[in-house]
């Protein structure tokens, strides 16, 4: 349709992507068994039965079950890159300029599987996307929030070459929200920044818990932007504190629904962000477990809210201009 060709052609960034929220179970099976990984006895046997139960998460620790045993099947530099390289195939038809990718590389260092090898399989993917696509990349190593604080610094340590380097070019926070506050994580955000001055940082807040952990994740932890950052709309200062210091909180409408933040995404309060110049971008989250990539939640979207074409050309200028490119590049995405 019209809206569809409009809304592909709109110039897309994506801020909030977990790049192993991209394995499909088309992908998961096969790296299974190319990989002799077991899966648990209770695990769907095919993609089909798979697909399903990711049709009904009951909550995000539901779904972070899953996911936590979809990285077990990743384990060569090559699945990383595949894994990746998919994921850029898919949305290069989609309209998306920039991507912005999240990974954890505590999910697959436990594991024993190093840092260097899970990095350089998405770095590889990302170069490529560059090259083929024209889409632009930043990678983004996020910490698990319900893992010992003390691991968390070990990794961030074991990075220090990465973020120094530039290979890794910010830091984020993500897994179960609660009761995890960021103001565990403060130390490992000042040790990262001291490696690199130039690190970005964000952090999921602001989706299971309430508005004082965007308002933490801001202060202590010293993110410019937000992942979620739904639930901001229940403190009025911190929307005129978003909207006053342009701090971007990056919008996961299926994710929301899938995993039963909003019962529809009618629910998400974007028109209040709208009106009160609160920026934000529309985001994919883990498509391959919330059944769809980031056209579909722009889709989602228009078919709740509607909004003008000068409405949806605000949302793409915000977007680009939260980004982390620099002045150059988000010249020409606009
Ligand atoms: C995540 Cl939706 C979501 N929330 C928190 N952590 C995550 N990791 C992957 N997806
Ligand atoms: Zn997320």
């Amino acid at each position: 349709s019209e809206v569809t060709a409009f809304l592909t052609e709109l110039p897309k960034c994506e801020h909030h992507l977990h790049l192993e929220g991209t394995l499909e179970p088309e992908l998961l099976f096969p790296l299974a068994a190319r990989n002799g990984v077991e899966l648990p006895d209770t695990f769907p046997k095919n993609a089909d039965e798979l697909h399903e139960t990711y049709n009904n998460f009951a909550d995000l620790q539901d779904f972070l079950n899953y996911y936590y045993i979809g990285c077990n099947v990743l384990i060569k530099e090559d699945d990383f890159f595949d894994l990746a390289w998919e994921y850029f195939k898919k949305v290069s038809s989609q309209g998306l300029k920039h991507a912005e990718v999240f990974y954890d590389p505590q999910s697959h260092t436990s594991r024993g599987i190093s840092l260097k090898v899970v990095t350089r399989g998405f770095e590889r993917a990302c170069v490529k996307a560059q090259e083929e696509f024209n889409i632009s990349t930043k990678l983004i190593m996020c910490l698990l929030r319900h893992l010992p604080v003390e691991e968390c610094l070990e990794i961030v340590a074991s990075a220090k070459p990465l973020i120094e380097s530039g290979v890794i070019n910010g830091l984020g926070l993500d897994s179960a929200e609660r009761p995890f506050p960021p103001e565990l994580f403060v130390e490992c955000y000042e040790l990262a920044k001291s490696y690199n001055d130039a690190l970005q940082l964000t952090a999921h807040a602001g989706e299971e818990g309430g508005p004082d952990f965007v308002t933490n994740s801001l202060d202590l932890l010293g993110a410019t932007r937000i992942d979620h950052g739904v639930r901001s709309v229940e403190d009025p200062e911190l929307i005129k504190r978003l909207a006053d210091q342009k701090i971007m909180l990056t919008v996961c409408p299926l994710s929301n629904v899938k995993l039963q933040v909003v019962k529809d995404v009618s629910e998400l309060p974007l028109q209040e962000f709208l009106d009160n110049n609160v920026p934000f971008s529309i985001n994919s989250d883990d498509p391959a477990y919330f059944g769809g990539y980031i056209l579909q939640n722009y889709l989602e979207l228009y078919s709740r809210f509607g909004w003008s074409k000068a409405v949806w050309e605000k949302i793409a200028k915000q977007s680009i201009e939260g980004s982390w490119c620099d002045a150059k590049r988000k010249e020409e995405l606009l």
